[in-house]
């Protein structure tokens, strides 16, 4: 059998080096250590939306100069959460332009008159465009949203006597330009008969609603002024040990000595090392597995890691952690390993949105949704379609939901968004998600795109080029993009280590036949596989049902309708599962907001749970599979037990 991508961490140099080559700084997770403080300024801050023609109005009278109030009215806003569904307004639900926002925040004196210290502000995302302002000063700009940037502040904050009040001014941009990702255009309507002068829209090509807004934290944290800026972590296994390969870079100053020792989850020392790269060998090692794999999943070993240096100021010493998993993953022509064993992905695919909070990282809804995936024995999910928060994927390594970690590559669906301009960008974010995520261990695969436009010659190249960018950054794990075309139109589908497909028989096409379904969905998987030899993932699949809406014999948008169509493509799955087809996620985890179209009810109700995180029909059924699938690939083989519930019949 053909290896064609392995994790071989002899290649470690080549590796560690790409990744400093392509990623300049790095941007770990800001955690408290002995060396670190944070300060979130989630909360209430001050919000105006520039409802000006031109929507420049922010800009021309300088709003970031002086409080937000004095510009003009001003609305409470929380963060994180998506402005959209906050007000009353229609036009905020709707709006397209700058979005401006506001807080002030008083630092712990420590932070200001200690030069030793280093302060950033650290923006979790804003979607889309952000400019921001430090007491009036502009400190920096960022083009995507769901992705994380930062400013070191100190030159700004360690300047005069206390207090030391901080002003931060936000302006946002929700527009979606043919070069930004997901690309967009705006129309502008110019027949006077039928709307205002200067009336536009903004057309989208995706099949969410564009919340927008600071939908993550924001917060201040600290560092000395020589600190551990990055870490990079490789992991392999060689017979019974694990191999942890790091490289750490120090910004600050050259004159450092950098300590690091692996613990176990018992907090034993289990492997030490010295300096900026190097690999820790760990006899018996115990792998992190995904959920239900194994009898013990997602164990985490901790690297520590402390930086002692000397600075003109005298010495400072920096202290970082970082979890661990030790897993290899492979690809082969007809599977997918995960520490050697063929791994089969039976997951859903995600939004982040959810009632009034819109995608506005949420602690409830994330434990909410977790015990939801668990209960349905649920392995892994896609991050569609953009990288999700990452105490997302905190959770998934902790719990062991395996991720394919997806870009915002989404909407590509004109011609005109294969340009160059687009592509450097999207190169760039692809740069970010594996600069932020590359350590964790439930990620698995990156999807740089989904359902672009992969039919036309440019996206072929557009997406060969991604896809390599890719992997140069990150040979350790397969990548891939996910398809709507044929398997004989597509042009990028060759570059993928895994062919993901999603098709929607029986709903989109010959809707209300669900006797159909076998035999297009097996025609779909010989087709592919027949031309390619790669495992196939069925990346989405499914039906919409209101919940409560019932008939039979099952009508579409009742849940039997949905029930009876996941039941006809599982037994064709159940049939390539054993050969080729390497997953199955379910389109989708619950019902999420979309624009408004005649083709949506409140939004998109193809969800297995509702918007409020109850289950439909689907979701026992999905259970029932779930569990069984789980149970009969379980190694060593022996059977698990939901532990979710009781009354259950899993019990
Ligand atoms: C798709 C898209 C997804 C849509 C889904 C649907 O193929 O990838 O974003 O929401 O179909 O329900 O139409």
């Amino acid at each position: 059998m053909a290896l064609r991508t392995l994790v071989a961490w002899s290649a470690l140099g080549l590796l560690l080096w790409r990744c400093a080559l392509a990623l300049q700084g790095g941007m770990l997770y800001p955690q408290e250590s002995p060396s670190r403080e944070r300060k979130e300024l989630d909360g209430l801050w001050s919000f105006r939306a520039d409802f000006s023609g031109n929507r420049r109005r922010g800009f021309e009278e300088q709003w970031y100069r002086r409080p937000l109030r004095e510009s003009g009215p001003t609305l409470d806003m929380p963060v994180p959460s998506s402005f959209n569904d906050i007000g009353q307004d229609w036009h905020l639900w709707d709006f397209v332009g700058w979005v401006w926002y506001e807080r002030e925040v008083i630092l712990p004196e420590r932070w200001t008159q200690d030069l030793r210290t280093r302060v950033v502000l650290r923006i979790g995302s804003a979607h889309s465009y952000a400019i921001v302002w430090v007491n009036g000063v502009d400190m920096l700009e960022h083009e995507g949203g769901y992705l994380p940037f930062e400013a070191d502040i100190s030159n700004l904050v360690q300047v005069g006597p206390l207090p030391s009040r901080l002003r931060i001014t936000i302006a946002i941009n929700n527009t979606l330009t043919p070069t930004t990702l997901p690309p967009g255009t705006i129309q502008y309507m110019n027949d006077t008969s039928k709307y205002p002068k200067g009336y536009f829209v903004q057309n989208i090509y995706f099949d969410f609603f564009n919340y927008a807004g600071l939908q993550r934290s924001v917060l201040l944290y600290t560092t000395p002024t020589t600190y551990i800026d990055d870490i990079t972590v490789t992991t392999s296994v060689e017979q019974d040990s694990g191999l942890v390969n790091y490289q750490i870079s120090v910004k600050g100053s050259n004159l450092f000595e950098l300590e690091v020792r692996l613990l176990d989850a018992e907090n034993k020392v289990v492997a030490n090392g010295t300096g900026t790269q190097g690999q820790l060998k760990v006899p018996g090692a115990s792998l992190w597995w995904p959920y239900l794999m194994h009898e013990r999943p997602a164990y985490l070993y901790s690297l520590e890691v402390r930086l002692t240096a000397q600075t003109s100021l005298g010495p400072v010493s920096d202290f970082y952690s970082l979890p661990v998993g030790i897993r290899t993953m492979a690809v082969t022509e007809s599977q997918f390993l995960i520490n050697g064993k063929p791994f089969y992905f039976h997951g859903v695919n995600k939004h982040e949105d959810a009632d009034i909070r819109g995608k506005g990282f949420d602690w409830p809804l994330l434990v909410k949704d977790f015990n939801l995936l668990r209960w349905l024995g649920a392995n892994a999910f896609r991050t569609s379609h953009y990288p999700y928060a990452e105490e997302v994927l905190q959770m998934c390594d902790r719990h062991g939901i395996v991720v394919i970690d997806e870009c915002p590559g989404v909407g590509l669906a004109l011609p005109q968004f294969f340009n160059n301009v687009s592509l450097h960008h999207h190169m760039r974010v692809m740069e970010e998600v594996v600069r932020r995520d590359k350590n964790h261990p439930a990620v698995v695969m990156w999807s740089v795109a989904n359902e672009p436009a992969s039919h036309l010659e440019s996206a072929g190249y557009y997406l060969k080029m991604v896809i390599a960018h890719t992997k140069a950054l990150d040979p350790s794990r397969p990548v891939t993009f996910v398809t709507k075309s044929s398997y004989s139109a597509d042009k990028a589908a060759p570059y993928v280590d895994v062919i993901c497909l999603n098709s929607y028989y029986s709903w989109y096409h010959d809707f209300g036949h669900l006797e159909l379904i076998q035999r297009q969905l097996t025609t779909q998987f010989e087709n592919w596989y027949k031309t390619y030899q790669k495992p196939i993932i069925q990346s989405e699949y499914g039906a919409e049902a209101i919940a409560g809406f019932h008939q039979d014999p099952p009508l579409m948008f009742t849940e039997e309708y949905q029930k009876s169509l996941l039941e006809q493509y599982h037994v064709v799955l159940d049939q390539k599962r054993r050969k080729y087809v390497v997953g199955e996620l379910i389109w989708n985890f619950a019902d999420f907001m979309t624009e408004q179209s005649p083709l949506r009810v409140l939004g998109n109700k193809k969800g297995i749970f509702t918007r409020q995180r109850q289950p439909k029909s689907a979701a026992f059924l999905l259970r029932e599979r779930y569990w069984k699938i789980a149970n009969e690939t379980r190694y060593p083989h022996s059977v698990a037990k939901s532990q979710c519930l009781e009354n259950s019949a899993f019990t």
